[in-house]
Formats: structure tokens, C-alpha cells, sequence
């Protein structure tokens, strides 16, 4: 059974029902009051560790890219994969060109909170410079690139079935562990014959058929977020083969509490989720538990139970979710009101790896479904239907 996205519905997609949620805490509330302002800087902190990672991966994602990445700009410097409604430009040769000296900065660890543990890059891609930086070009760049989508479903609870549009444009590129797509690379730059194979990963047999990869057609990583996913492999040590990406539009657009711990992620599943455009504050609150036996809650446990935890994201920032967070933890990006409804839009991009079969046609199902595909028209500057050209 499919649970991921309708955590919309269960918690109101449209905003109806939903219980209105208690004042967010500074993620910095977490600290010893003396200490905050310093700790939340400078990491002092003994809670909030600076982490330097000395991991040394052997090819650099920069190597991995090979040189075709790193150098594009020729017209014909398109993903294309049949699956993709339209070919996927790689990066500009500006981003492309700094993409290896990302993370912009290092990462820095929470885990003060009972069953927290987080890696927060403030930013991973650089926003400095006029005009946001490289965050807001690459913001600009994959809202106008990428195919979107506004998924519908119905669920059915206790009888009663209710429809819900996903308060967000979504889209998604990848394929779970237990298979690969037949063209050499995963970046869809197979260059047609026989490139919309998927073929066992283990024994190379066709699978293409399987009923998992048949309601939807599962689509490599294009080159221009492949990139991203090789240095955030390269920056966190974990290992990535999907991309999800959500567009919220603007403040009204959102999505609710939730985890991402459905079983084909596995038990500790690791998330590299990046922001880019307009900051929107990202709530974090600990799953409801029993007291211990005989006993009661600490204070930290209540705490973390009743008052969200806030972190407002920032253009650039990536943060890594891993252990026991996915299990333990709730997360999501309320809408916002008033003054706020009409922010700037924000892209979420999210690599995971999804372990087995069902992870893959769970995650075309709730973020490209049947309806149409949309792309940002930079005129109306808003996503319109896109129509292939007959
Ligand atoms: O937009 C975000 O930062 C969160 C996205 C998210 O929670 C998800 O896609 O599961």
C-alpha cells in the first residue's frame, strides 16, 4: 500500500481541517540559553558540532561528471530519454563550471534532540553575489527546464473517499537498487536505440515489463540535477537513485507533517533535500510515543513531541535528514499567510534511494501521475500545460 503523499490528504491538502499548529521554535531554542546566539553561529555549541568530512571518494564528482558536464553550452547539450516529455538542457556553463566546489560550506550537525540527527549545509550552493547567486541561477534554471506536475489521487478512509490536489508541483527522475535503464550512464544521455530498457541490475535480464516499472515509465536522473546528486554523494558519504523535486509557487503551496520512512527506503534511510528561491520555514516534531513504562516523559521528550522545532531554509541551504530521524520525526513546510502569500516560489529537491520495486512506482505515483505535464512560461511566469508541438 502506497502511504507516501497522502500525507496531504490525512493532514488537509487544501489547508481545510488542519489543526492549527502550536508557535515553532527556533532550532537555536534548542541550546543553552547563555550560549545561543553564539552557538548558533559559530557552532560552539557542544550540541551542534561543526562536522569536517575527510571522507575521500575515488573519483570526485567533478571526474564522475566527465568533461561533457562540465563544459556544455552547444545546443544539442539536452538529457533525452523517451520517457521525458521533452529533452532537459544541462547546466548553464556558469553553474556547471562551479558545481565542484560545492558545498559552498561545511556541514553542520543537530542532533541535541532525542532521536535527531541532521547535517545542515547553510549554504551547499553558494547564494553570494548580486542577483542570489548560484542558488537563485540554478532556481531560475530547473523551474524553467523541468517538466512539472499537479497530482491528483483519491483516497479512501473509513469508507469515505476524498480527492485531493497535491498543494504543490512535483516531478521525479530515478530508479530504485534492484535495477539500472540500459543506456551506459543514468543521465539519459543514451542517444536513442535501445535506451528505455530496464534491465536487472544483477543478472542484466529486460525488466522492463515488471509491473512496478509498467503504470509509470521510470526516467534516469537528467545530467543537470545528476551533478548535484554525485556532489551530494561525494559531501554526505550516502549513496542516492532518486531525485524529487517539488515547485512550491507560493506561500499558499506547502506540504504537511510527514516522514519519509516508507519501508522501501529501508530502516535508516538518509535524505539530502535542498532549497533554493524564496526562504520558507521547514518544521520538524518528534513522533508521538508512549511514556516509558511506569514512568513519564522528560521535558526535551515533551518538548520535542509538542513544540516544533524551526528551521528557516534558505536559498542554497541543503539539509541532510539520516538515522533515526526518518523514524522518529515528522516534517513539513507550512503555508503561509498574510503578508507572506504571495512569496516568491521555492524548488525542493530531495535525492533518496529507494531500495526495491515498489519505491519506484510509489514515487511516480504521487509526484507525475496521469494528468498533463506543465513547464513555467517565462512570459506569464507561471506554469502553463505543456503541449508536445505536432
Ligand atoms: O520542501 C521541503 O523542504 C520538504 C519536502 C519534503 O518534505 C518531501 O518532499 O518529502
Amino acid at each position: 500500500m502506497s502511504r507516501k503523499r497522502t500525507i496531504d490528504a490525512f493532514f488537509g491538502a487544501a489547508g481545510a481541517g488542519t489543526p492549527k499548529p502550536k508557535k515553532p521554535r527556533d532550532i537555536s531554542d534548542g541550546l543553552h540559553e547563555t550560549s545561543r546566539d553564539r552557538a548558533h553561529l559559530d557552532g560552539l555549541d557542544t550540541n551542534i558540532n561543526h562536522e569536517v568530512l575527510d571522507k575521500a571518494p575515488a573519483k570526485s564528482a567533478a571526474e564522475e561528471l566527465g568533461a561533457s558536464q562540465i563544459t556544455p553550452g552547444k545546443s544539442n547539450d539536452f538529457s533525452s530519454y523517451p520517457a521525458y516529455p521533452f529533452p532537459i538542457p544541462h547546466l548553464p556553463p556558469a553553474l556547471a563550471a562551479e558545481l565542484p566546489s560545492w558545498p559552498a560550506s561545511l556541514g553542520r550537525v543537530i542532533n541535541d534532540q532525542p532521536d535527531l540527527d541532521l547535517l545542515y549545509f547553510e549554504p551547499y550552493v553558494a547564494r553570494g553575489g548580486g542577483g542570489g547567486g548560484s542558488a537563485r541561477s540554478l532556481f531560475e534554471f530547473l523551474r524553467a527546464e523541468l517538466p512539472f506536475y499537479r497530482v491528483e489521487y483519491d483516497i479512501n478512509r473509513g469508507g469515505t473517499s476524498t480527492h485531493i490536489r497535491t498543494p504543490r508541483w512535483t516531478t521525479v527522475f530515478g530508479l530504485d537498487d534492484t535495477s539500472r535503464f540500459s543506456s551506459a550512464n543514468s543521465s539519459g544521455d543514451g542517444g536513442g536505440g535501445d535506451t528505455s530498457k530496464i534491465l536487472d541490475a544483477k543478472t542484466g535480464r529486460d525488466v522492463s515489463a515488471d509491473k512496478f516499472y509498467t503504470r509509470y515509465k521510470p526516467r534516469p536522473i537528467p545530467k543537470c540535477l545528476d551533478g548535484l546528486r554525485l556532489s551530494a554523494q561525494e559531501a554526505t558519504g550516502c549513496e542516492f537513485n532518486f531525485c524529487l523535486v517539488n515547485y512550491y509557487a507560493s506561500g499558499a503551496d506547502s506540504i504537511s507533517f510527514h516522514s519519509d520512512d516508507e519501508r522501501f527506503l529501508g530502516p535508516l534511510p538518509a535524505i539530502a533535500s535542498f532549497s533554493l528561491g524564496a526562504r520558507r520555514d521547514f518544521l520538524l516534531k518528534h513522533k508521538p510515543v508512549p511514556p516509558p513504562p511506569g514512568g513519564e516523559h522528560t521535558d526535551t521528550m515533551k518538548n520535542a513531541m509538542s513544540k516544533p522545532l524551526k528551521l528557516p531554509l534558505a536559498s542554497g541551504d541543503m539539509i541532510l535528514m539520516r538515522g533515526p530521524t526518518q523514524a522518529s520525526w515528522l516534517h513539513s513546510i507550512p503555508k503561509r499567510t498574510g503578508k507572506n502569500a504571495t512569496d516568491g516560489g521555492r524548488i525542493n529537491i530531495t535525492f533518496r534511494r529507494a531500495l526495491v520495486k515498489p519505491g519506484t512506482d510509489n514515487y511516480y505515483n504521487y509526484n507525475v501521475g496521469t494528468g498533463p505535464v506543465y513547464k513555467w512560461d517565462t512570459v506569464n511566469r507561471e506554469m502553463r500545460v505543456w503541449k508536445k508541438d505536432l
